[in-house]
C-alpha cells in the first residue's frame, strides 16, 4: 500500500465501507486489501462524481470506487479491522470512480441475526459481497498465505515440483460411494476424489512433487467440517525410508507454515482473535489400538478399544490429552486397520491386518490422511483382488509399477480445515470462499 509516513500526502483508491456523517464533517472508512483506512471529512474536504461535477458529502454512499487524496495525521483508532491503528487521512479531495447501480447495498457489516445457522445461510447466500466484510477476508487472507507457505516451503526447502493433474478422471481413487458421477460424452467417468494417482505417478518422474488443487466427495451429510469440494494440499515423495519420514517432512512444513502465518498475518490473527496452534519438535504419536488405551484407562472417553477408527469423541478427547500432557495442537495417530484405509496403503509387514499409514489431528479435528504406499504391482494386484476390485479397471496406475517405482509415501492437508483450526472457526465453510455443500451451488 502507498507510503502512509505521518505529515505526507497521498492517493488511496478503494472501496467506501461506510460514511458517517458528523456535524462538524465526519468519516469515510475506505476498505483495503489489509483492512480498513479511516479518513477524515472537514469543510475543506471536496467531492467530485465520475464525470468530473461538484457533489457533497452527502451523494456519497457504501461501495462506491473512489480515490482520495489527504494528509497522513496522528490518531487513536480502536477498531481491530483498521489497517492502522495510529493515523488517519485528513481528506482534502475525493473523487468517485464508480458506483454501486442500487442504493440498497447489502449490508455486510451489520451481519446481527439471532443465530448462528441463520448468520451463515446468510452469509453464504450473499457471499459474492459478504466476503467484503473485514472478518472473511482476514480469514481467506490466512487461507491464501497457507496455500502460498505451503509451496513455497515444498519448492525451496525440500525440492519439490509443483505438478497439476486432472480432476475428470476414470477412476475414483479413495473408494467409497463418496464419489460424483458425471457424463463425459456419452461415457461415465468421475470427479476426483484427490489426485492419489497421479501424484503417485509424479513421484516416477520428479521423486517429490506437490499439488494445491480442488477435490471432490459427493458426501451426503451436511456437517461443519465436511464441503463437497475442497482444496487438497497434496505431498508425496520418494524414496522413504518409512511412514516416519513423511512425518517427519509434514512436521517441518507445518513449522514453516505456522511461522509464516505469524509473521504474514498479525494484522489478520489480531483481528480473528486467534491463538496460533502450539507445534513441539516432536509431535506425540500413538498407533490407533494406543489411542482407544489411554483414553479408556484416563477415563476420557467410552470404551472404544478394538474399533477400526477414531470416534469423533476420541479425536476431541486424545488432542486435549496430547495438549495437556505434551503441550501440542497436534497428534499423529498411526496403524489404521487395513480394510479401514484405501487399497493404496502398505500393510504393515509386521502385522499385515494394519497399515502403515497415519491421520494428523489438530484441535480434535483430522486435518490430513497419509502414509507409505504400496510399489509393487504384484502386491496391488493381489490387494485389489482380495477387495473385489477388477486390476483392468486402472491399467494405467498400474502400469506406472509395472514400469518401476520406489518406496514412497506422502499426505494430503484439507486446506479449509487447516484453516479453521488455525483460527478456532466452528464451520469449515466459513474457511471456503464458495463453499459447496449438499444444499449449495451458488454463487
Ligand atoms: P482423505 O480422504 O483422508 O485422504 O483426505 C485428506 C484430507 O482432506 C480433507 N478432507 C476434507 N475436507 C473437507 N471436506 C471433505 N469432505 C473432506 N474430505 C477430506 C481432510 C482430510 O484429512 N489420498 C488421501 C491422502 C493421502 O494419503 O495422501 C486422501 O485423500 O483434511
Amino acid at each position: 500500500m502507498e507510503d502512509f509516513t505521518i505529515g505526507s500526502t497521498v492517493h488511496v483508491s478503494g472501496m467506501i465501507h461506510n460514511v458517517r456523517v458528523t456535524k462538524w464533517g465526519g468519516f469515510i472508512i475506505l476498505r483495503k486489501p489489509r483492512g480498513l483506512v479511516q479518513t477524515v471529512v472537514s469543510e475543506q474536504s471536496s467531492f467530485v462524481n465520475e464525470h468530473g461535477e461538484v457533489i457533497s458529502m452527502a451523494d456519497l454512499c457504501r461501495e462506491m470506487a473512489v480515490t482520495i487524496t489527504g494528509t497522513v495525521h496522528e490518531a487513536n483508532i480502536k477498531d481491530p479491522a483498521a489497517c492502522f491503528n495510529d493515523r488517519e487521512l485528513a481528506v482534502e479531495k475525493v473523487e468517485v470512480l464508480s458506483r454501486p447501480s442500487t442504493t440498497e447495498v447489502i449490508d455486510m457489516n451489520a451481519l446481527k441475526f439471532g443465530d448462528e445457522e441463520t448468520l451463515l445461510r446468510y452469509k453464504f447466500d450473499n457471499r459474492q459481497v459478504t466476503l467484503r466484510n473485514p472478518r472473511d477476508m482476514a480469514i481467506l487472507k490466512v487461507q491464501s498465505t497457507i496455500a502460498k507457505a505451503f509451496a513455497d516451503y515444498l519448492s525451496e526447502h525440500e525440492d519439490f515440483t509443483q505438478i497439476f493433474t486432472p480432476k475428470i478422471v476414470s477412476e475414483g481413487a479413495e473408494g467409497g460411494a463418496n464419489v460424483f458421477k458425471m457424463d463425459y460424452f456419452g461415457k461415465q467417468v468421475y470427479l476426483a476424489q484427490s489426485p492419489q494417482f497421479y501424484k503417485q505417478i509424479g513421484v516416477g518422474v520428479y521423486e517429490r512433487v506437490f499439488e494445491i488443487a480442488p477435490a471432490y466427495r459427493a458426501e451426503k451429510h451436511a456437517t461443519s467440517r465436511h464441503l463437497n469440494e475442497y482444496i487438497s494440499l497434496d505431498v508425496e515423495m520418494g524414496f522413504i525410508h518409512g511412514q516416519e519420514d513423511v512425518m517427519a517432512l509434514e512436521t517441518r512444513l507445518l513449522h514453516a507454515i505456522i511461522d509464516r502465518v505469524c509473521t504474514s498475518c498479525a494484522h489478520e490473527l489480531a483481528l480473528l482473535n486467534a491463538t496460533m496452534p502450539a507445534l513441539p519438535e516432536s509431535v506425540p504419536t500413538w498407533r490407533l489400538s494406543e489411542v482407544h488405551e489411554i483414553l479408556f484407562n484416563e477415563h476420557l472417553t467410552e470404551d472404544h478399544r478394538g474399533e477400526d477408527d477414531l470416534a469423533p469423541e476420541e479425536e476431541r478427547a486424545i488432542c486435549k490429552y496430547a495438549l495437556d500432557k505434551f503441550g501440542s495442537d497436534f497428534v499423529f495417530v498411526t496403524h489404521f486397520p487395513s480394510q479401514h484405509r484405501a487399497f493404496y496403503a502398505m500393510d504393515d509387514p509386521a502385522d499385515p491386518s494394519l497399515t502403515l499409514s497415519f491421520d494428523l489431528l489438530m484441535r480434535g479435528l483430522e486435518i490430513t490422511s497419509g502414509g507409505q504406499r504400496i510399489h509393487s504391482e504384484e502386491m496391488y494386484r493381489e490387494k485389489m483382488i482380495r477387495r473385489g476390485m477388477n486390476p483392468d479397471n486402472f491399467r494405467f496406475y498400474l502400469d506406472t509399477f509395472k514400469n518401476g517405482m520406489p518406496p514412497h509415501g506422502g499426505f494430503a492437508i484439507g486446506l479449509e480445515r487447516i484453516t479453521a483450526c488455525f483460527l478456532n472457526i466452528a464451520n469449515v465453510k466459513e474457511a471456503s470462499m464458495f463453499p459447496r455443500d449438499i444444499n449449495r451451488v451458488a454463487p
